[in-house]
């Protein structure tokens, strides 16, 4: 149900997470107070475990997936074909645990903007939980056979390639950035947050991608004041990146980190536990 007059949106979510930047980037879009907190509340935990993003529309429920958040902020749905091929450009983003420090060392400079320093602090030591969730998912996905990587990457990326020089216009929306054109980039935002270098160099340079290099050119241009950028540090024009998280927030993540590590079977049974929990709407 699309909410008029919204006076604020608290998002639950990483910044590495390609739908939460969706989200983001839409409320970024349409001037819409919001907060990020990067861990979830007690309700949410029990109701949906870690899935990110969560919104939480002024006094609403909390609510799932984010096409629907979206739809909820006045964008329109997006047709089963397109969403198919929005899911195959995040192929790649399985290797980000290649370098199990580079993935840790990516979550541990998301900044939080809380205004309280205690809050800061806690919620970066379990920010790590978080990190350590989502590199077992994704080293179970490894180790299940889910990683199957396409002869070239440049493929995944055609459909939208065929798309942009089909349409002729600036955005996949027309004159102004729609859902598909959030989630496109919010997978660029992504895929920059914790390269996979292979696959950012195919986008920066393969000459079958012109037009899909040029379409990140224009979102960077017109989202260039967007807090949470990462693509700007590969793609022309060069925009700011995320601010990183401050020193004593590191320091609490890190600590975090290292104190899940020597409860590391009960870090895993709880990873496990959390992720069998049934995903719903509040
Ligand atoms: N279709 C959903 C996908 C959400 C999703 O897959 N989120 C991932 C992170 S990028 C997640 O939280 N996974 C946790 C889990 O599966 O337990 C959306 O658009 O929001």
């Amino acid at each position: 149900m699309i909410k008029k007059n919204i006076d604020h949106v608290r998002v639950y979510g990483a910044l590495h997470s390609p739908w939460l930047q969706a989200v983001l980037l839409g409320l970024h879009e349409k001037g819409i107070s919001h907060s990020v907190q990067p861990i979830p509340s007690l309700t949410l935990l029990l109701n949906s475990g870690v899935m990110m993003p969560a919104a939480k529309i002024d006094d609403g429920p909390w609510q799932l997936d984010s096409e629907e958040i979206l739809k909820s902020l006045g964008y329109e749905s997006i047709n089963e074909d397109d969403k198919r091929n929005i899911d195959r450009t995040w192929n790649g983003v399985l290797h980000r645990v290649d370098s199990p420090f580079q993935f840790f060392h990516g979550f541990s400079l998301n900044r939080d903007a809380h205004p309280s320093f205690l809050v800061r602090m806690l919620r970066s030591f379990f920010r790590a939980f978080i990190t350590y969730y989502f590199f077992t998912l994704i080293s179970f996905l490894i180790l299940t056979g889910k990683r199957n990587d396409p002869d070239n990457f440049a493929d995944q990326f055609l459909p939208w390639e065929r798309r942009l020089t089909e349409i002729g216009s600036t955005y996949f929306g027309g004159d102004s950035p729609n859902t598909v054109d959030l989630q496109l980039f919010g997978i660029v935002q992504c895929h920059c947050s914790i390269p996979h270098p292979p696959l950012v160099g195919i986008i920066q340079s393969d000459p079958a991608l012109r037009k899909y290099r040029e379409w990140i050119g224009r979102m960077q241009e017109h989202f260039a004041d967007y807090l949470h950028m990462y693509s700007g540090a590969y793609f022309e024009p060069g925009i700011p990146l995320a601010k990183p998280s401050s020193l004593p927030e590191r320091f609490a993540y890190w600590f975090g980190a290292f104190s899940m590590l020597l409860l590391l079977p009960i870090t895993v049974l709880t990873v496990f536990a959390i992720a069998l929990l049934p995903k719903r709407n509040l």
